[in-house]
């Protein structure tokens, strides 16, 4: 099963039914995948367990075709009942410490939104922060206020982690997330809510390059 960290790959997506623009999950997935996503996290806040259950072993067996890392949204016994490489989890769960002695094999990422925070997740052991949300979002109930570029800025020049920068990110702003230190981004709304989901994560994908390479130039 591919463990494949923020940075390693330029683009991390997450799925929400709600923006999906009334198609399945197989098919958004699908569209995903095909466009070279390489790391997928299940992320459906209001359906049920059992639902959530079926959701993910369909997106497990389709990351798997694509040789793509599926991470799964705060329920550690989801990710081990669908044999998920991840885990993504936030700052009101179950401390990092926890979760590595329940599932040491799973890769585990936690949503950061301060220095203190980001430094705590490297003491515990994370395998990669949630850096965020950089612009204000819709998508996210009970979001905390943007972070801005300050942050961002904060963990590209201090911390030895991979990191994956978040929230309000589109394909017009990526190229400036990614000027100011940013390997890797999440997006949720703008792709799965794309009409042509595909062409969606080109041009997203070549704002990014555009981005780092501004950076180091
Ligand atoms: N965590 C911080 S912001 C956010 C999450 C899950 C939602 C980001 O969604 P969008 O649509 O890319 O702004
Ligand atoms: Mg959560």
């Amino acid at each position: 099963m591919p463990r494949i960290l923020p940075g390693e790959t330029p683009l991390y997506a997450l799925t929400d039914s709600r923006l999906s623009l009334g198609r399945s999950l197989r098919e958004v997935a699908t569209a995903l995948l095909e466009a070279g996503i390489k790391i997928l996290q299940y992320r459906e806040k209001k359906a049920p367990m059992a639902r959530k259950y079926e959701e993910c072993k369909l997106l497990r067996a389709l990351t798997r075709d694509y040789d793509a890392c599926l991470v799964v949204n705060d329920h550690i016994e989801l990710a081990l009942a669908c044999e998920c490489d991840g885990l993504h989890v936030g700052q009101d769960d179950l401390p990092l410490p926890a979760l590595r002695r329940l599932a040491p094999g799973l890769m585990i990422g936690i949503s950061t939104h301060s220095p203190a925070q980001a430094l705590q997740a490297r003491a515990d052991g994370a395998d990669y922060i949630g850096v965020g949300p950089i612009f204000a979002t819709q998508t996210k109930e009970d979001v905390v206020a943007p972070v801005g570029f300050e942050y961002l800025d904060w963990v590209a020049g201090n911390l030895d982690l991979p990191f994956v920068a978040i929230g309000g990110i589109k394909a017009h702003n990526i190229f400036e997330v990614a000027r100011h230190g940013a390997n890797c981004c999440a997006l949720v709304s703008e792709l799965v809510g794309a009409p042509d989901i595909g062409a969606k994560v080109a041009q997203t994908r070549a704002a990014m390059a555009k981005g780092i390479a501004a950076r180091n130039a």
